[in-house]
This record gives structure tokens, sequence and C-alpha cells, in this order.
């Protein structure tokens, strides 16, 4: 076997016993992940998304999967994403998200909320038939819907996801890039993409105080925003100190810890359950 570049060493070979454990641990958790999807065994967890201006204001939140494996533990997206993003389990997953995310929307009719999806998913019947169904619920529901959509999977596709969203734009639903500077967008696809917000990931936020890489990457993106009339999200907000620069460097919305860790039990749904108490 030829050594990899730059190194002494062998390349780690498929049938490597550590490429081998990682592998079946992948299969089982892929299998975990079926089973609890068969079962409806899922849940949206909430995060808060506040204006950088007026931090005890909140500008919509996100619902983020959850699954609960065999145990009744609960599962976040990214212990298992990954494993199954390419495969039909993933479209499942991002179509399960969404109908939970409709059905909040339907219930609560003061809600914004944003839900993730792969651009693998555009054209998933199953996505398909759950959007139509949700919309149907009311009339106010597609304009307090925003999708996300990870930028290195709106890549994969770029033209197919242009014109799923100039569609879905038209009955009021809203887009996200998310996980911005993550993937690898050519910037010329910003002149046909026409997303309304950019959710900056979160390494070019960490610790922006007081770095000045992260900075200078930032207010970059935050100007490419501006000319492309999006509305800026920063992600994985921790630091008071971060979160008051990010408000004057022009950054429209945070996200973090630092303003509420996704919870399953929201603020409107706690109401809801004291009501039925
Ligand atoms: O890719 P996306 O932005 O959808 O992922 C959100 C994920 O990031 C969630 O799993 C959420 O739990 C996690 N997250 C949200 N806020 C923070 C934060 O402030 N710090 C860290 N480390 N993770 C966060
Ligand atoms: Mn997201």
């Amino acid at each position: 076997m030829p050594s990899s570049p730059g190194t002494d060493l062998p390349p780690p070979g498929l049938d490597s016993p550590l490429a081998a454990a990682v592998t079946e641990r992948e299969g089982a958790t892929v299998a975990m992940v079926r089973r609890a999807l068969e079962r409806r065994n899922v849940m949206l967890a909430f995060q808060p998304v506040v204006q950088a201006r007026e931090t005890g204001r909140v500008a919509f939140y996100e619902g983020l999967i959850r699954i609960l494996d065999d145990g009744g533990r609960v599962l976040p997206a990214r212990d298992f994403m990954a494993a199954v993003e390419t495969t039909e389990t993933g479209r499942i997953i991002d179509a399960l998200a969404l109908e939970l995310g409709l059905a909040e929307l339907a219930r609560n009719p003061r809600l914004r909320l944003a839900i993730n999806m792969s651009a693998r998913s555009i054209g998933y019947p199953r996505w398909q038939r759950t959007l139509a169904q949700g919309l149907a619920a009311g009339p106010t529901v597609a304009e307090r819907l925003i999708l996300e959509i990870t930028e290195s999977s709106a890549m994969l596709m770029p033209e197919i996801v242009t014109v799923f969203m100039a569609d879905l734009q038209r009955s009021g639903i809203a887009f996200a890039l998310d996980d911005f500077g993550a993937g690898y967008t050519a910037l010329r696809y910003f002149k046909e993409f026409c997303f309304d917000l950019l959710k900056i990931d979160g390494q070019f936020i960490r610790n922006i105080h007081a770095d000045p890489d992260n900075q200078v990457l930032t207010q970059a993106l935050v100007s490419i925003a501006r000319q492309f009339d999006m509305f800026t999200v920063a992600e994985f907000v921790e630091d008071p100190r971060d979160a008051e620069f990010l408000a004057r460097m022009g950054v429209d919305c945070l996200q973090g810890y630092l303003f509420g860790v996704p919870t399953t039990a929201p603020p409107w749904v706690a109401r809801r359950a004291a009501r039925r108490a």
C-alpha cells in the first residue's frame, strides 16, 4: 500500500481494526435511529434566536430534532446526523422535524420557527406532503416558517435550491443559509441564491471580542449579507463580551447558550402544560 504524502504512516485502510470498529458503531447508531423513527420517538428542542440590540426579545426559535434511544435517553442531532445525512433515514428525519415544527406553528399563532433541512430532502415525497399539509393548517403558518439549509448541502445542487426557494418564498416561507463559512460556497452563487438570513458558523464567533481573525472574517460575512439584503445571525454566542461586540459590528440576531440552551420545554409548552395540570 502506498503511504500518505508527507507521513511515514500507511493510510488507514478500510479493513483496519479501527475502521471496522467505527463502522460497526455507526451501524448500531443507524439501526437505533431507524427504530426510533419508526416508533416516532422523536421530539423538537427549541433554542431562542434573540435580537442583537435588544437581547430580551426573541426574533424566532430554532427547532432541533432529538431522538429518544432505546433507553429513553435524548440524543442530539450531532450524535447521529452525520451517519445518516446521505441516506433515506436522513430524509425521514427532515420530514419528521418539519412535521413537528408545523404542528407547533399551528398550535401557537405567535411562534416563528426555523426548521433544518438538507438540500437532499428537496423533492423527497414525504417531505413535500408534510409541507403541503402543514401549510394548509392555517393562513399564517408559511410566513412564520423559516427553513434552514446547510451551506454544504446547498452547494451540492445550487440550481435546484434556487428554484425550490423561489417557489416557496412566494408562499411566504423564509430561508436561512445555515453554518455559513463551514462549507465552500462559491461567492458568485450569492447572486442567484436569495436567502433571507445568513447564519454565521460558530467557529467564527467564539471569542470574537478578543480574536482579530474572527473579527475580520465575521465583518466580511456581515458586509456580504448586507450587500445581498440578508439578515445575519451569529451562532454559538456563549460570552457576553462576544454578544456586545457582535451587536456593535451590526449582526442582527444572536443564538447560543448565553441566551438559551435548546429545550424540549420552551416557555409556551410549559405554559400549556401548566394550564392542563
Ligand atoms: O447547525 P445548527 O446551527 O442547526 O446546529 C445547532 C446546534 O448547535 C445544536 O445542536 C445546538 O445544541 C448547538 N448549539 C447551539 N448554541 C450553542 C452554543 O452556544 N455553543 C455550542 N457549543 N453549541 C451550541
Ligand atoms: Mn440550524
